[in-house]
């Protein structure tokens, strides 16, 4: 596509602003003039050819164009006859360079808004600028609307008409007819008329569609009162700020494309998503904040560079009040639908509009995704996430994975809560839960060997950390191999439970009998674990049994504070009452002299306690043990029971999950 501007005319109106250059060399602003900003736009819309009438001063013309400097190449024709002829005989003059593309067409005394010239380019049509919301103007162009197209451009046409604007993108086809009649009428000598007089000749056979721009500016520069109410409102203009947001760890062609495109509309600013929040929405990032967002401080027409603190935009736009938020429309639907109504209504309190571009599904950047995320999930990256997660939020959650369908259940699943995002931080390989899905007690009967086969499952299609439930860690001569078979599998902590023996299920408590290992004992495996780990970021706790076993308050603090001493990486005190008083009293005396260990709970017991009371006790790590084992199997003994009931499986299709859904669980690689 080639630009064709029409720079011959004599701009007498202009009075002495034109005494020594043509019109198109006005300044309208302290950086412009209207025709450097022609051409800066035409360069940012990816135009390389300007093809540009000349006559008034062309000579100055040409010095000025070159001296730009600007990535274009130019044609320049001079029209001899510029102060006898209108502008119908330039175009004449020009013909043979513009019989094989399509062209934009613009006045050289036209200044117009990025917006205009968006929809001008973008148009799959042949189109001329108007405006449905102008009144008429008096003397300027009208064009006549007719079935939706255009059928009369001048100034003489009132009915059926709207305000329009000498801009126009007229398809190659559309513009060898009116290129044509233009030859015609020259050829006849009629040379003083308007170039439209010859399209309202052939306007049946060349289809140009108005493109309406409202009251977005576009307006030509006749006057020194024109120039004046122009520049003013260019002062508006160039004022204007557009907002994005970012929680991109590389940027690809598809990410500069859009920036682009909002550097267009207005000085960018750039939102930059907190590491919480893109731990929260997608996954923990493996470039942190301030590299994120120095990525983006380098890149040329980004003005400045912000912290979004949250995934809703909400805070940033009260604060920032864009007049644009610029987005692709990848959001319409799904997961960020009402992120993106948040924006809608919170740029209607002030005006401010949303603007959004096709999303470019790229296979390539699809890939890249698949790479990075791949690159999450290696074991030197995943392992030391989950002590990133605690320092950087205080609290973490995991929730218990038992196979590789439910560590992709704890991968995926979100929820969007008043402009946050909420999923679980890690998961806990569960001996319970490992054992139950082998049909095995929890009696520590399924081997080591088979054990790490689940987390390989699991590691294998999620990328979340993992912690693993090491029942009592077995011999200290045992143990000190698993820990390093643990940390080069990429787990980021096993808890050990201070029992001896042959161990059972902790929710038994009393019930069953069950032993306590000395405190010498199990700070000596401890130890003994500590040392064998070749990494600094693997974590190994200890779990506290003695509210279990009805050993009392004492017993468990005096084993807490000897086995953070012996080297544990965090402390796991465990209860099975309902009141949740007794772990609150331990948290608190036990922070009252450490309150850098982490503590973790298995809340399964006490379930009333909400996160947000657990992290302000000073919890850190907060375990969902079983439910997915709880509510997964039930649900199948039921559907087993349907079928046999029924003789047949109708009846069990309402509690089934469609294939279709069940398939969608199931990312593709
Ligand atoms: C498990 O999930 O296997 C545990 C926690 O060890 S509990 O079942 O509460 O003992
Ligand atoms: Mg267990």
């Amino acid at each position: 596509m080639k630009a064709l501007i029409l720079n011959s005319g004599l701009g007498c109106r202009m009075g002495v602003i034109t005494k020594e250059h043509p019109k198109c060399m006005t300044e309208i602003s302290h950086t412009d003039t209207i025709l450097s900003r022609q051409l800066k736009q035409l360069v940012s819309f990816g135009i390389e050819e300007v093809v540009m009438t000349t006559g008034y001063y062309d000579d100055v013309l040409v010095d000025y164009c070159n001296v730009l400097h600007l990535p274009l190449k130019f044609t320049f024709v001079n029209n001899p006859l510029y102060d006898q002829t209108n502008y119908i005989y330039s175009i004449y003059c020009a013909k043979e360079h513009l019989r094989n593309d399509d062209i934009i067409l613009m006045h050289g005394d036209l200044v117009f808004e990025n917006l205009v010239m968006e929809a001008v380019v973008d148009s799959p049509n042949s189109c001329m600028v108007v405006s449905s919301s102008l009144p008429l103007p008096e003397k300027d162009f009208k064009a006549v609307v007719t079935n939706g197209r255009i059928e009369k451009i001048g100034i003489e046409f009132f009915e059926n008409a709207v305000a329009a604007q000498p801009l126009y993108k007229i398809k190659k086809e559309d513009w060898l007819v009116w290129l044509g009649n233009i030859e015609t009428f020259c050829e006849n000598n009629n040379r003083k008329c308007y170039a439209e007089n010859a399209f309202n000749e052939v306007s049946n056979q060349c289809n140009i569609y108005p493109c309406d721009v409202h009251d977005m500016l576009c307006a030509e520069i006749d006057t020194p009162e024109d120039l004046k109410i122009v520049s003013e409102k260019l002062v508006a203009v160039n004022e204007r700020t557009v907002y994005m947001c970012f929680s991109t760890e590389y940027i690809h062609s598809g990410h500069t494309a859009i920036i682009n495109k909002a550097r267009r509309l207005g000085r960018l600013i750039i939102g930059i998503l907190s590491d919480e929040a893109v731990a929260s929405y997608k996954r923990f990032p493996l470039i942190p904040f301030e590299e994120r967002k120095a990525l983006f401080e380098n890149i040329a027409g980004v003005e400045r560079v912000v912290e979004q603190k949250m995934l809703s935009y909400a805070e940033n736009l009260r604060w920032l009040k864009p007049d644009y938020v610029v987005h692709g429309n990848d959001w319409v639907e799904g997961f960020q639908k009402p992120i993106r109504q948040e924006v809608c209504d919170v740029l209607s309190e002030y005006g401010g509009k949303l603007v959004e571009y096709p999303y470019t599904n790229n296979p390539k950047y699809k890939e890249l995704d698949a790479n990075h995320r791949s690159e999450a999930s290696m074991p030197d990256v995943r392992r030391g996430r989950l002590r990133k997660l605690i320092n950087m939020k205080g609290l973490v959650t995991a929730l218990e994975a038992h196979s590789g369908i439910t560590g992709l259940i704890v991968e995926n699943t979100k929820v969007l809560q008043d402009g946050k995002t909420y999923q679980f931080d890690a998961m806990w390989v569960s001996s319970l839960c490992d054992s139950t899905a082998k049909g095995k007690p929890d009696i520590e009967l399924v081997d080591m060997t088979s054990r790490f086969r689940t987390i390989d499952d699991i590691m294998e299609v999620t990328t979340k950390p993992i912690i693993f439930d090491g029942d009592t860690g077995g011999l200290t001569e045992h143990f000190v191999y698993t820990v390093r078979s643990l940390e080069r599998m990429g787990v980021s902590m096993v808890i050990i439970e201070d029992k001896t023996g042959l161990k059972k299920n902790s929710l038994f408590g009393t019930e069953v009998k069950q032993t306590q290992a000395s405190i010498p004992d199990f700070c000596e495996k401890i130890r003994a674990g500590k040392n064998s780990q070749k990494t600094k970021e693997f974590m190994i706790c200890a779990r506290i049994e003695s509210l279990i076993l009805e050993r009392g308050m004492a017993d468990a603090l005096e084993r807490a504070f000897a086995f953070s001493e012996a080297g544990a990486d965090a402390i796991m005190i465990h209860s099975r009452k309902k009141d949740p008083s007794e772990i609150f009293e331990f948290v608190e005396k036990f922070r009252e002299k450490n309150t850098t260990t982490p503590i973790v709970v298995v809340p399964t017991s006490f379930n009333t306690v909400t996160e947000a009371e657990f992290k302000k006790r000073g919890v850190n790590v907060v375990i969902y043990a079983n439910q997915l084992t709880r509510t997964g199997f039930p649900a199948m003994q039921d559907a087993a029971r349907t079928i046999l009931e029924n003789h047949r499986a109708k009846e069990c299709d309402d509690k089934c999950m469609s294939i279709k859904d069940i398939i969608t669980l199931i990312p593709e690689e």
